[in-house]
């Protein structure tokens, strides 16, 4: 006989219809995007602590490796009838999995009518309102973050203890009326686990080893395009100031996570931006703990002062522990960069990363094709910073020393909803081509290619130029790995055909008018 619960977190599917119209922004979780996001965990762990049964559900994940005749529909059929939940809480926090998670309610309710749909992130917080209105199989939204507010509602539908009104950030229904209550930032955040794997219904299976720690709630930066920038992640999820975990708290996830046998640990936010008792703290109780035979993946935000590298150094010249990092400088032009908020000069980035890379720290460098302001020039110009850092890389490192691309130069397909860019899409004389919930849902349920999920145009580039500077850049790329010996011949050829095949099936359908070239 199989324990219930009360309550089932559920991470659903991106995608329904078998294409993969979405493009992964190098993050390596698959089509269907099967990253959960962490706060599930801690908030799953709350619950626990507060006497409620609970488990997450990876439901994304069950989809991709199902058996061959297995729908979506069985596999919930599965998870219910073994766990009889009381309320199943689904993640809508990026917008990728739009169409996935009405899905999954749509299908929780034609399985048991009685089950509580609720649901929660950065996305749905976002467009609670019209989601409440337009999707009669979702009942609750809690919006922003809700470390606390879970608690509250869990007892409300199992213990009959709340009063409605009194649970921050949720948004409902009463007699035909959509009522939103404010949400309000846990301050507290030195108890939160977010390494309660334990939790999960099946054991992750993809990219098992890896665990994810972010380092703030919100963030220091105002990037243009960002949907969580300082900006919106005030105006969103409610947390104004953005604030840092502590480095205690910090350290002690990466020795949790090493305990759990995730030793491929990422570190999201730049560690440079806290103060210098912030960094200083971070780097004496890493030095200080028993934290050995991980590898560390770090993310600069900003190309990294000498200081903050030798700090790095001292920690992997005394422990097993191996680095990489990420910056992700978004354009080769400083103009496209600068408006988007990041002020650094292309000689600035070059010598930090050769400085890295001098010190074997291998870094991969992240641009975006869809900066507002992007033409063919810009592009050209951000290709050939491309191969300077690749001609610097190749002295030193093969393709396998970075988890990722060593330059991602990836598209941004929809910018992200409530950004800046998203905002104000005149200042930035861009045009978004869909203009609701339902319109992103409905594109995404239909998209076979991810040209046809292209969610602006801008002053240079409508949909059709958008494709053919994105086959340009990944040609090109790869071109360079080649030429600076970074992959051998059989990698090459492979991306290169997967490539020429995913060009086949956009030329196809711009022959059958499904896309206008
Ligand atoms: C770290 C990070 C990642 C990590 C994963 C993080 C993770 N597992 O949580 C990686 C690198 C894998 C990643 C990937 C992607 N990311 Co990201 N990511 C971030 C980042 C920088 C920080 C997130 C964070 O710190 N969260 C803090 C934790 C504790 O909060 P949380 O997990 O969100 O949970 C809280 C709330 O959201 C809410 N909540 C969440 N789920 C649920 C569910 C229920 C039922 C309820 C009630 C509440 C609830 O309550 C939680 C507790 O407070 C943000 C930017 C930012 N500054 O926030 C972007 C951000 C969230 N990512 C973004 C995007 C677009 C992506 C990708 C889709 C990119 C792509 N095309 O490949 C992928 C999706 C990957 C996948 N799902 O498989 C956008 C989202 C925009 C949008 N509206 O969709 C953001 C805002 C910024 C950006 N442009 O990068 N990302
Ligand atoms: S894209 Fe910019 S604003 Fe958004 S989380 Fe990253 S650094 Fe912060």
């Amino acid at each position: 006989m199989q324990q219930s619960k009360d309550f089932i977190f559920c991470h659903p599917p991106a995608i329904l219809n078998g294409h993969k119209p979405i493009l992964d922004a190098d993050v390596g979780y698959t089509h269907q995007f099967v990253c959960i996001p962490v706060g599930i965990f801690s908030m799953a762990d709350s619950l626990e602590k507060s006497g409620f049964s609970v488990g997450i559900l990876n439901l994304g994940e069950r989809l991709y490796i199902k058996k061959d005749n297995e729908e979506l529909k069985d596999i919930i059929k599965y998870y219910l009838e073994k766990y009889r939940p009381r309320i199943v809480g689904i993640d809508l926090h990026w917008w990728v999995h739009s169409a996935g998670a009405v899905e999954t309610a749509r299908l929780l309710k034609e399985i048991n009518p009685n089950i509580i749909t609720l649901l929660g992130g950065i996305t749905s917080s976002y467009y609670a309102e019209e989601i409440l209105r337009d999707f009669s199989d979702i009942d609750y939204i809690l919006t922003g973050e809700c470390d606390e507010s879970i608690v509250s509602f869990t007892k409300y539908i199992c213990n009959n203890e709340m009063d409605l009104n009194q649970i921050s950030g949720l948004v409902y229904r009463d007699n035909g009326e959509i009522k939103t209550k404010k949400p309000v930032p846990p301050q507290n955040l030195d108890k939160l686990d977010i390494t309660r794997y334990d939790l999960l219904l099946k054991p992750e299976e993809i990219y098992a080893d890896r665990a994810i720690i972010p380092i703030t709630r919100g963030c220091v930066h105002d990037c243009a395009y960002c949907g969580a920038s300082n900006e919106s992640f005030s105006k969103i999820m409610g947390r104004r100031p953005m604030c840092f975990i502590k480095p205690e708290v910090i350290v002690d996830l990466i020795e949790k996570n090493n305990s759990k046998n995730k030793k491929h640990i990422y570190i999201y936010g730049d560690i440079q931006d806290g103060d210098l008792p912030f960094t200083n703290e971070f780097f004496k109780l890493l030095h200080e703990k028993d934290i050995e035979g991980i590898h560390l993946v770090i993310e600069f935000f900003n190309p990294p002062n000498k200081d903050i590298i030798e700090k790095w150094l001292e920690i992997i010249s005394v422990k097993k522990i191996t680095l990489e990092a990420t910056i992700s400088p978004d354009s080769g032009n400083y103009l496209v960069r600068k408006q988007l908020r990041r002020d650094y000069t292309n000689d600035q980035l070059l010598n930090s990363v050769k400085y890295l890379y001098e010190r074997n720290i291998p870094v991969s460098v992240y641009f975006m094709l869809g900066c507002p302001d992007d033409s063919d020039e810009t592009i050209s110009e951000t290709l050939e910073l491309s191969d300077d850092i690749l001609t610097e890389y190749s002295k030193y490192f093969t393709y396998e020393d970075v988890s990722h691309e060593v330059i991602g130069y990836e598209f941004m397909q929809i910018p992200d909803l409530g950004s800046e860019v998203y905002s104000n899409p005149e200042k930035y004389n861009i045009i978004i081509n869909y203009n609701s919930f339902m319109s992103l849902v409905e594109n995404i349920k239909n998209a076979t290619h991810w040209s046809q999920l292209i969610g602006f145009t801008t002053k240079y580039f409508n949909q059709a130029e958008f494709v053919r500077q994105y086959y340009k850049i990944k040609y090109s790329i790869y071109e360079m790995y080649y030429r600076h010996e970074i992959i051998n011949e059989e990698i090459y050829n492979k991306k290169i055909s997967d490539l020429n095949n995913d060009k086949l099936i956009y030329k196809k359908l711009v022959k059958n008018g499904s896309i206008k070239n």
